[in-house]
């Protein structure tokens, strides 16, 4: 890829250069390595409509000039691994053709979200390039002997608390056993008992990673009417979550494919009864009786307008994309007087990751920035804000509204400076921009079997595609945003492809797999070692005192 770097030290003889090399080349990326925010550079590049025209920007390319990186790089095509120490040395190392791997030998997460952010900076395409921290990389490696050896912890542990049961037996028909430290033991043998249940909970835990896919739980969470349910819809690959205008999601919607073919409802109480369980051949019929849930809930105020959790199975292929995925469709929690927030609150804490969206059209409003420091406090709580993403939706309004920002590195990083404003821990947050509703559009259309877009076809035979197959509403839709794209962007060929990738979502989807399969899984190892490190140590220390050493050879471990 073509690349060069600006500062905008002289902003006239940038904006000359960079209409010049545009006019040359639509794909050419410029690294900026000036003061102060790329969001704030563009805005002087445009110069109130006298320097680059909304048309230019849509084309610009732009990422930070990064000159401190220290990362390695390998191309599929290529034998050898590089040292990159900028974004000037990636960029001219990348091929969109060929799929890389950059290894962020530093192991900082820092480094490892600067780069992926600069990749959708430049809407480099994610899925041609494995961004990992070289720590990972080992930790996945070691994982299954790593597991083994916190089991074999586990197990000596499990041994020296049968050992000092036996010797308090033993004390109580022998009084010369009765050590005092021994005595001491017996007085806090409750809380051993308890020890004990912890040290059984975390052996199911690796258990079920070693032996069963283990289910990933993602949330989307946002304010109303963000795209919450055209993104659950895009995951799944159904259209089951509704986004009807006028009706709000009152709950949980809980979506996890079902084994037997079949649609299911069901709910559930506090206790994890089954309250009722509905099963379906049709879709529609499910969807009715959904959406006849939520308008009800909307008006019942003795329940602060909500439901209880709400879960629903889908059948889907087994090549499908996340078979093991557990969406939660969670409320906005923006409705006064309701218990919306509760519920989000709840699949927030539940989750494994989560994606947080803003509406690209609204530029943060103050309900958004309430909800993100809620978040925040969640997340803080957790420990674990690397599993939350953000997603900038609806950025196919950029060509409606005269208004809005034109250049999507220009929205990003506007929305990513404001994060960082709104609480310290989001500044090393990735945001993705989307357009949820061009990806399920296309992905609609294609459910309804029109073939005709499998391969590219120019935007006047999409034109009479359109009236064609006016059972598919979907392609009306198509059909305008491909004007946009032929207009402002050169493209002359439409596809299903070329609508998904411009939509942002196989960027997101493939950010989201990677988090589903390695980080995901590497965290709860993380976790459950560190509390079983810290149990081995309480252990020892206090059986030790009564001459029981863990994994020592003071007993016969059994
Ligand atoms: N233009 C545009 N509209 C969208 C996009 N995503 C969602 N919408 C629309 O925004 C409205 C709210 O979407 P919905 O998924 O119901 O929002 P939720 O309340 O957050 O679940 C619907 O009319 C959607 O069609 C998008 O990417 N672009
Ligand atoms: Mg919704």
């Amino acid at each position: 890829m073509r690349c060069m770097e600006v500062d905008g030290a002289d902003i006239h003889s940038d904006i000359a250069l960079i209409k010049r090399m545009l006019a040359e080349d639509g794909e050419f990326v410029f690294l900026y390595a000036g003061k102060g925010a790329i969001h704030d550079y563009i805005h002087s590049l445009h110069d109130g409509g006298n320097g680059l025209d909304d048309e230019e920007l849509y084309k610009f390319r732009i990422c930070y000039a990064g000159k401190n990186l220290n990362v390695k790089f390998l191309r599929d095509d290529k034998g050898f691994w590089q040292d990159i120490t900028s974004m000037k040395c990636l960029i001219d190392a990348l091929d969109t053709a060929t799929s890389c791997y950059i290894d962020v030998s530093s192991d900082s997460r820092e480094e490892f979200a600067f780069i992926v952010q600069q990749l959708i900076y430049i809407q480099y395409p994610l899925d041609k390039a494995d961004v990992f921290l070289s720590q990972e990389f080992r930790d996945a490696e070691n994982m299954p002997l790593r597991i083994r050896e916190l089991g074999d912890k586990l197990t000596a542990i499990r041994a020296a608390a049968v050992e000092v049961k036996q010797r308090l037996l033993l004390a109580k028909d022998d009084p010369s056993m009765a050590t005092p430290s021994l005595i001491k033991l017996s007085a806090n043998i409750d809380s051993y008992v308890e020890c004990g249940n912890k040290v059984k909970a975390y052996l199911e835990i690796l258990h079920k990673l070693l032996v069963e896919n283990r289910d990933f739980r993602l949330a989307i969470a946002a304010t109303k009417k963000t795209g919450k349910s055209v993104i659950v819809n895009s995951l799944i690959g159904q259209d089951l979550a509704s986004t009807d205008i006028q009706l709000a999601t009152p709950g949980n919607f809980i979506y996890r494919k079902s084994t037997d073919n079949k649609y299911h409802l069901w709910m559930e109480d506090d206790e994890h009864n089954q309250l009722f369980h509905k099963i379906y051949d049709s879709r529609l019929d499910l969807c009715k009786d959904a959406e006849g849930m939520c308008r009800c809930a909307q008006n019942d105020m003795n329940n602060g307008f909500s439901l209880r959790d709400v879960s629903i199975g889908y059948p889907a292929s087994d090549d499908s994309l996340f078979a093991s995925l557990t969406v939660y469709d969670t409320p906005g929690p923006d409705a006064a007087g309701t218990n919306h927030r509760e519920a989000a609150r709840r699949a927030l804490n539940e989750c494994d990751a989560a994606v947080f969206c803003i509406d690209y059209s609204k530029y943060l409003t103050d309900s958004e920035e309430e909800y993100l420091k809620e978040v925040r406090d969640i997340f803080k709580a957790r420990q674990k804000f690397h599993s939350l993403i953000f997603v900038l939706n609806k950025m196919d309004a950029r060509y409606a509204d005269a208004k809005q920002s034109k250049s999507i590195a220009g929205a990003v990083d506007f929305i990513k400076t404001r994060l960082s404003q709104i609480a310290d821990e989001y500044r090393d947050c990735i945001i993705f921009p989307i357009s949820a509703l061009e990806y399920f559009n296309a992905a609609e259309a294609e459910r309804a079997g029109v073939t005709e877009l499998n391969a590219p076809i120019s935007a006047n035979e999409l034109k009479k595609l359109k009236f064609a197959r006016r059972d598919v509403p979907e392609l009306s839709w198509l059909h305008t945003h491909s004007l946009n794209l032929e207009c402002y962007h050169g493209v002359a060929k439409f596809c299903y492809y070329v609508f998904k990738r411009d939509s942002g979502m196989p960027a997101l989807i493939s950010y989201l797999t990677r988090i589903a399969t390695v980080k995901s899984p590497l965290e709860i190892v993380n976790h459950v070692a560190a509390e079983i490190e810290q149990q081995y140590q309480t252990f020892d220390d206090l059986f030790g005192s009564a001459g029981i050493h863990i994994g020592g050879d003071s007993y016969e471990a059994g």
